[in-house]
């Protein structure tokens, strides 16, 4: 049993990027209580599984958006609640980054409701980073799509995550969004790859796609390679005035094995529980916790829409004995890895042992 469990566990710990759509919907197929346990074997094989990372958000341009992405509050297409604001200046960013890091968060995620940022836009952008690396924390931009020059030139001004969302399948894309192809999205994925920054893509799940969507969403993710170092995985937050306010409730079942299975087929990756806690109550969060997430966006807003209070989050991570993951330098990260190697050869060695005696 013991060795059956491993084999189990190892043979879903290695990252693959060979995902068929028919191995993506047995996982899904499975009975709910199959699913978590492998994820979890998964997931205790690959992390401590008590601890989550906090990254906090923060707008640094809203609106006037021209894409056309149907759910999304800043596309200028779409008559919705959201007021305009122009690039933010460095001292408001350098503020929120300063409460965000005292409030315990790691990681500083600046938005901007662009296509693509201009070549006039990128001196100031490059300031922001700058200085958000300077107060000791990570770094992550989300700004539209990137060319390979101005990948380079964030990497080098230190940002550490480029947030860039397939947002759904190949297949309902068209659905969703019109004003740039899913080739586009990959492009930019390749130019912060190629400039040595870590990915962080993933998408949305509740924009009235088919089941057979969300697993080829998450066989596109997985199929990257390498794998996503970072992959949210969004509930739509409903946006009255957008084509997609009054689109059917995504099934909370269906949403935690989203997660159980993107853990699946990405071990090592951070698997974020993103948009959408804040209509997820305490034990639907603690699902998804236990279904492999291990990220979150922390405080009390996302980028125009609102999110628990980091006072509750905490007291929620205080009641189920969760730690926030501190910021590892490349040797910890070193030494965990042969850390677990060396659990997973000690168990395997002590499996052998054991069947060998009896
Ligand atoms: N404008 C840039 C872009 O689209 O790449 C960056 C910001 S955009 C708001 C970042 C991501 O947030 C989107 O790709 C989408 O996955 C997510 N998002 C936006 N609005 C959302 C909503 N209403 N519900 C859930 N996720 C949303
Ligand atoms: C991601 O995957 N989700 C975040 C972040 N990356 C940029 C954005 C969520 C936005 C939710 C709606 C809003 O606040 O406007
Ligand atoms: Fe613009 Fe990004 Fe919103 Fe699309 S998701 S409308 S690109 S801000």
């Amino acid at each position: 049993m013991s060795q059956q469990k491993n084999s189990l566990a190892s043979a879903h710990s290695e990252c693959r990027h060979n995902w068929t759509q028919n191995e993506v919907k047995a996982l899904f197929d499975l009975p709910f209580s199959d699913l978590m346990f492998q994820a979890q074997l998964v997931h205790r094989e690959n992390f401590n599984p008590n601890e989550v990372q906090v990254s906090t958000l923060l707008s640094i341009k809203t609106g006037a958006c021209p894409e056309d992405c149907k759910y999304c509050s800043q596309s200028s297409r779409y008559r919705t609640d959201v007021d305009k604001e122009g690039l933010m200046q460095i001292e408001k960013v350098l503020k929120a980054a300063k409460v965000a890091k005292e409030q315990g968060s790691t990681r500083f995620c600046m938005g901007a409701g662009w296509r693509n940022p201009k070549a006039r836009d990128m001196p100031l952008v490059v300031e922001m980073v700058k200085g958000v690396k300077a107060l000791g924390m990570e770094t992550c931009m989300t700004l539209g799509m990137l060319s390979a020059e101005q990948a380079d030139e964030l990497q080098g001004a230190g940002l550490d995550y480029y947030n860039h969302n397939l947002d759904t399948s190949p297949e309902h894309y068209n659905q969703i969004i019109t004003t740039r192809t899913y080739q586009d999205r990959l492009d930019t994925l390749t130019n912060v790859r190629s400039s040595g920054m870590k990915v962080c893509s993933g998408g949305i799940v509740g924009l009235g796609e088919q089941s057979k969507d969300r697993a080829s969403l998450l066989a596109q993710l997985a199929n990257l390679s390498p794998q996503p170092e970072s992959v949210p995985i969004n509930m739509l937050v409903k946006i009255e005035g957008t084509p997609l306010s009054d689109v059917d409730d995504l099934d909370h079942f269906e949403f935690i094995r989203c997660i159980a299975v993107a853990r699946i087929m990405m071990p090592k990756s951070h698997v974020r529980l993103s948009a959408g806690r804040d209509a997820m109550n305490e034990q639907m969060q603690a699902m998804c916790f236990l279904a492999g997430a291990n990220s979150i966006f922390y405080g009390c807003k996302l980028l125009t829409t609102g999110n628990p209070e980091a006072d509750k989050d905490m007291m929620l991570f205080d009641r189920l004995g969760i730690n926030t993951e501190t910021i590892a330098s490349d040797t910890d990260e070193l030494k965990d890895q042969q850390a677990i190697q060396t659990a997973v050869v000690d168990q395997q060695h002590s499996d052998m042992f054991y069947n060998a005696a009896n």
